[in-house]
Formats: C-alpha cells, sequence, structure tokens
C-alpha cells in the first residue's frame, strides 16, 4: 500500500473539519484539525519521517489526539473517525463548502431542508428558484450562489506567484550552492511573472548533470519523483507543487533560457523566425537545416540576435505584439524597481495595519523610498476600525512629529482610503477630504453588484473632484473572488478624461489592475501608481509584484505617478482638484 502524502493527510483532516462545521459542533473543534491541515500542507518535509522521529507533537497545533490519527493514517491508509463522520454527513455536502459565500450552515440547511446532497443538485435548485423560499434566503443570495458555481468552474489549482516564487528561490539556491552548477534561473511562467503559475520550472548549467540531479530528486521537499533523466527531472513537492528541472552543458543556455521561458505562444513566433532564415529551433541550439550543422548560443542575446531581434523582457514573451515591435526597434523602455521612489497605498494602526506611522516610514526608508503615503481607511467601512474625521488632525500631528524625527531622510504623506459606498457617494464630506495631501478612492463591498451599477458607481467616484488615485479598481482576489463586473473601457476612459490615476496594487494576491488592463490604461492616456497596500512592515516589500506586472503591461516609467519626485505628484494632486 503507497503511503498517504502530506496533502492527501492534510485534504482528510480539512474534510474533517468541515464535516464537524456542517454537523454544528464546537468551533474549538474544528479550528483543531484545520489549523492541524494547514501545518501539514505547508509542511515542506515528509510527514511520515516526522513520524517515525516521534517528533509529530513539536509541529505547531498537533497534539496528542491528532498524533494518534496520522499515525493511523499513515499505517493503515485509513481513519475510523472519519469514516465515521462520512457516514453521517455526504461528501457532496462537504464540496458546496467550496462555492464561494457558503458556509457550513447554508450547506446544512440545504441538505437538511431540501435534501440536496451535491453542488449539481444545488445548481439545480437554485435554478428552479426554489432556494429563495429557505429561511434567510433570497433572490439575490440565491443568485449568488449559482454565480459561485460558475465561479467554481471556472477555477483552477494554479498557484498565486507569492507562493511559487519563495518555492523556486530556495530550491535554485539550494542547486546555485552545488560544485557542479555553474549557472541558473527560474524560468516558465514564473520568469515572465504571470499572476498565477501552474508548474516550477527550474533551469541550471553544468558540465556534470549527475550529481546535480541526485541532489534534486532528493530534496527535502520532494515527496515524489514523476520523471526523471539524465538531463530532466519533473517532481512532486509536499506542498503538491511540480518542479521541473532541466541541465544542460553552458554553451547552450541561451536556447534552453530561451525556450523553457516560454510562453509557447511567443516561442511558435520565435521558431517561425527560424525556419524563415533556413534553421530550426530547439532547447539544445539551433539547428541548420541544409547542413544539419549546430549552432550553439550561450546567451538568450545571441538566440534573438541570430533571428535578427534585440532581447526582449520575459515579462512581455506572450505574443503580444513584442516580436513586431522587436523588430520596429520600439520595445518599450519597461520600468524598473529602481524608477519607484513612493509608496501610495499603506495602512497603519489607524485602520487595519499592524504597524505604527514611523515604524512604516522606517521600513520604507530601508527600502529606498523617497515618501509614502499613509491611506487608512475611512471609518465607514465596517470590517475595519477605520479613521474618523475627529482622528485626521491627530494622526496628522504624529505624522509631523515622525517626519521631524526622520530629518527629510523620507517624507510621510497624509492620505486616506476612502471608501465609496454602494451607491458611488464617499464615505467622507468635500471638507474632510480636503483635510488630506492626496485621497485613494476604493470599493470593498458591494463588488457583485450588476455591471451598469457598479460601472456608474466607480464612475461617480473618479469624478470626484478630490479623488486623486482609485486603489484596486477591479476588487479581485486570487484565487477567490472573481473581480467585479466593470465595463473597463469605460472606466479607464473616464479616469483619463478626469486624470484620476489607476493603481495596480502590489499585493501578490490582488495585482489589480492586471497586465492587461493596465496596459490598456495607458492606451487610453490614464496615469498609474504602484502600491503596496502594506499593513505591516514586511510587506513594503511587495513592490516587486506590482513592477513585475506593469511590466507585463508595457509600462514605462513616465506613465506612473510614484516615479515622479515628490513636488511633482503633490502639484499634480493639487491641480487636478477643482
Ligand atoms: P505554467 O507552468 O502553466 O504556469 O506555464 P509555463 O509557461 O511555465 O508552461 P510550462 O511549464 O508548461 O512550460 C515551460 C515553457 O516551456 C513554456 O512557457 C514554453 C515551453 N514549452 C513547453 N511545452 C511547449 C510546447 O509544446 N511547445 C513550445 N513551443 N514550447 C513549449
Ligand atoms: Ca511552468
Ligand atoms: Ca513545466
Ligand atoms: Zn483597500
Amino acid at each position: 500500500m503507497p503511503k498517504l502524502t502530506n496533502q492527501e493527510i492534510a485534504g482528510i483532516f480539512a474534510r474533517v473539519a468541515d464535516m464537524l462545521e456542517i454537523k454544528g459542533e464546537s468551533i474549538h473543534r474544528v479550528l483543531a484539525y484545520r489549523r492541524a491541515s494547514e501545518t501539514i500542507a505547508e509542511l515542506p518535509r515528509d510527514l511520515s519521517a516526522v513520524c517515525e522521529e516521534n517528533k509529530l507533537t513539536d509541529l505547531p497545533h498537533i497534539g496528542q489526539t491528532l498524533a494518534e490519527k496520522i499515525e493511523e493514517l499513515l499505517t493503515t491508509g485509513e481513519l475510523t473517525f472519519y469514516k465515521r463522520l462520512a457516514a453521517e454527513v455526504p461528501p457532496g455536502v462537504v464540496d458546496m463548502l467550496a462555492i464561494s459565500g457558503m458556509g457550513p450552515k447554508r450547506a446544512a440547511l440545504f441538505w437538511k431542508e431540501l435534501g440536496l446532497t451535491g453542488v449539481g443538485e444545488l445548481e439545480k435548485a437554485a435554478q428552479e428558484g426554489r432556494l429563495r423560499t429557505l429561511p434567510g434566503m433570497g433572490a439575490k443570495s440565491e443568485a449568488k450562489i449559482l454565480e459561485g458555481i460558475q465561479a467554481l468552474a471556472r477555477r483552477t489549482d494554479r498557484l498565486p506567484l507569492d507562493r511559487a516564487l519563495p518555492a523556486a528561490m530556495q530550491i535554485l539556491e539550494r542547486l546555485m550552492m552545488l560544485p557542479e552548477t555553474l549557472q541558473g534561473d527560474v524560468a516558465g511562467s514564473l520568469r515572465r511573472r504571470r499572476d498565477t503559475i501552474g508548474d516550477i520550472d527550474i533551469l541550471v548549467t553544468s558540465q556534470m548533470p549527475a550529481p546535480i540531479m541526485e541532489a534534486f530528486n532528493n530534496l527535502p521537499e520532494v515527496a515524489r519523483l514523476l520523471v526523471s533523466g539524465d538531463t530532466k527531472s519533473s517532481v512532486e513537492l509536499h506542498t503538491g507543487q511540480q518542479v521541473d528541472l532541466r541541465i544542460l552543458p553552458p554553451e547552450r543556455y541561451g536556447t534552453l533560457l530561451s525556450y523553457f521561458t516560454g510562453s509557447k505562444e511567443h516561442n511558435v513566433r520565435l521558431r517561425e523566425l527560424a525556419l524563415k532564415k533556413g534553421l530550426s529551433l530547439s532547447e539544445n541550439a539551433f539547428t541548420v537545416v541544409e547542413t544539419a550543422e549546430e549552432i550553439l548560443c550561450a546567451t538568450e542575446e545571441a538566440v534573438y540576435n541570430r533571428l535578427g531581434l534585440p532581447w526582449i523582457p520575459p515579462e512581455l514573451r506572450e505574443n503580444r505584439g513584442e516580436i513586431e515591435a522587436a523588430q520596429e526597434g520600439s520595445l518599450p523602455d519597461l520600468i524598473e524597481m529602481g524608477d519607484i521612489r513612493g509608496d501610495l497605498q499603506m495602512h497603519t494602526t489607524w485602520s487595519d495595519g499592524k504597524a505604527s506611522v514611523i515604524d512604516m516610514a522606517q521600513a520604507a526608508l530601508t527600502l529606498g523610498r523617497e515618501y509614502i503615503l499613509i491611506t487608512d481607511h475611512s471609518y465607514g467601512l465596517g470590517i475595519v476600525q477605520g479613521l474618523k474625521p475627529d482622528d485626521i488632525a491627530r494622526q496628522r500631528a504624529e505624522i509631523d512629529g515622525a517626519n521631524e524625527k526622520l530629518h527629510g531622510q523620507i517624507i510621510i504623506l497624509q492620505g486616506i482610503e476612502v471608501e465609496i459606498k454602494a451607491d458611488g457617494s464617499l464615505d467622507f464630506d468635500d471638507d474632510i477630504l480636503a483635510q488630506f495631501d492626496i485621497v485613494l478612492a476604493s470599493m470593498h463591498t458591494g463588488l457583485q453588484q450588476p455591471r451598469e451599477q457598479v460601472t456608474a458607481r466607480l464612475i461617480q467616484a473618479i469624478r470626484h473632484p478630490r479623488v486623486s488615485i482609485i486603489g484596486h479598481p477591479r476588487g479581485r482576489l486570487i484565487p477567490d473572488r472573481e473581480p467585479a463586473a466593470l465595463d473597463m473601457d469605460v472606466v479607464l476612459s473616464e479616469a483619463a478624461h478626469h486624470d484620476v490615476a489607476m493603481e495596480i496594487n502590489a499585493n501578490p494576491r490582488r495585482l489589480d489592475l492586471n497586465d492587461h488592463y493596465a496596459r490598456r490604461a495607458v492606451e487610453l492616456g490614464v496615469k498609474l501608481a504602484i502600491s503596496t497596500d502594506a499593513h505591516s512592515p514586511e510587506q513594503l516589500s511587495m513592490m516587486h509584484y506590482g513592477v513585475s506586472t506593469a511590466r507585463r503591461g508595457w509600462i514605462e516609467a513616465k506613465h506612473v505617478i510614484n516615479t515622479w519626485p515628490r513636488d511633482k505628484l503633490l502639484t499634480w494632486a493639487k491641480e487636478r482638484e477643482i
């Protein structure tokens, strides 16, 4: 019997937690299983090895009872407790919890009142209008469940960038430390910095691949080998991620890196160009079609130059016009981290942030920022402790004090993330908004409004004379929340007309605007802001995710207001106000 993997055991505990919750058991019991499941899912080593060392209870959230259940699973492949629960709560009812907005109480309600035991049955019942008659339900919540089911069908198991990138870098670093390794890079969608990642691709060069393969296949993070050969290997990590490794000698690195960076669509175009020159292109080399003679490329520059092109930055390699631009010599001069001078969205203990104004400023200073805009939430947003009108002067005094202490090394500006209410009006009146240096406006609730309504709502905020920036305009969250159904061409045209900047929120779970809409924004003449939305000092370093997204959107420094010197920024914000 093959031993259960960490992911399988984590999955069983997560389902136990769900079943207990549907049964209405105490929240402590539910949480015990849920936390244990998270511990196991994120554990970078083999759970059975920990078990053999008798160290299960050293793991966070694993006590004696849970350790015994893990042992039972590892030795028998089954869990009596799970089987007993599964006999009571149908598995299809547990599956309903994957629908966004569905809690255990509702799942239990649909099961007990209507006898529904699966997502399919639930969908049918919603379409027939049978859910709205239940207590606490209505036509609106019924429609929401239908939308949730459709979103579920679209959902993939691609990883958010911030889960894949650190894992990949850690593995690459280990391989780079081996004496046989000469060069190495993360390739694939990660190198192109897509917002979600299918699998991790790692490339290294060496004259002696065998010891590197051996080391890779035996990394403690590796759960099992999927494919293994002399120069390529695919493994699955304990965290469930797949990693592909390729090794070639350094004189072939250019073609290797180019091929495995992709995208597939970009590669197809490169191969067409090669064929026109009588060459075939693979990960190993160019080959002259007539003579079968190989032409090796040690660098990507050499690959592109052979095709008559300048090197193309990885973020552009999606066959969205970059080949034509390269041929015409009109590739964009993409924004870089070094262009960023300020950060225009962050939260402090004045709302839901974890750190004080000065702590945020000091952290931003070490990252090289010249100025920051503190943008705590306005108080109307029910879910957080927000800034009230009579807090503003006190916060200003604190900011002035911090600025004095910092002696101009970094300048702290006072802003606000004012809530755009469901009707499009703002949480604060005009005279209150006038007290801030720069006003950022965002929507956090009611994002499921119909297209016309939510578009009109955002446009009303864009037209407001005090609003300079719209925060995370579409409101998506990766992987859980679909963006608002905004008519983005209308929104962006309006932003261009009123000279309101649109944010690229650098939080890797938002990346909103995404690459596509950032590019469209700039085409329509809209300015952008790239901001971290940090809720702690550590999160200020997420800026690079936003910059990569901007690069994928063909954005140059001149399009982004926080690359400007502070005076220019403040003048712009003032002049915009009517
Ligand atoms: P992912 O993993 O789904 O996020 O996306 P990628 O782009 O990392 O795709 P992946 O891991 O399947 O392959 C890595 C790169 O290798 C891909 O971007 C281009 C290249 N590649 C893979 N399969 C093919 C293929 O069938 N044809 C061509 N031209 N290139 C391929
Ligand atoms: Ca990949
Ligand atoms: Ca791959
Ligand atoms: Zn926000």
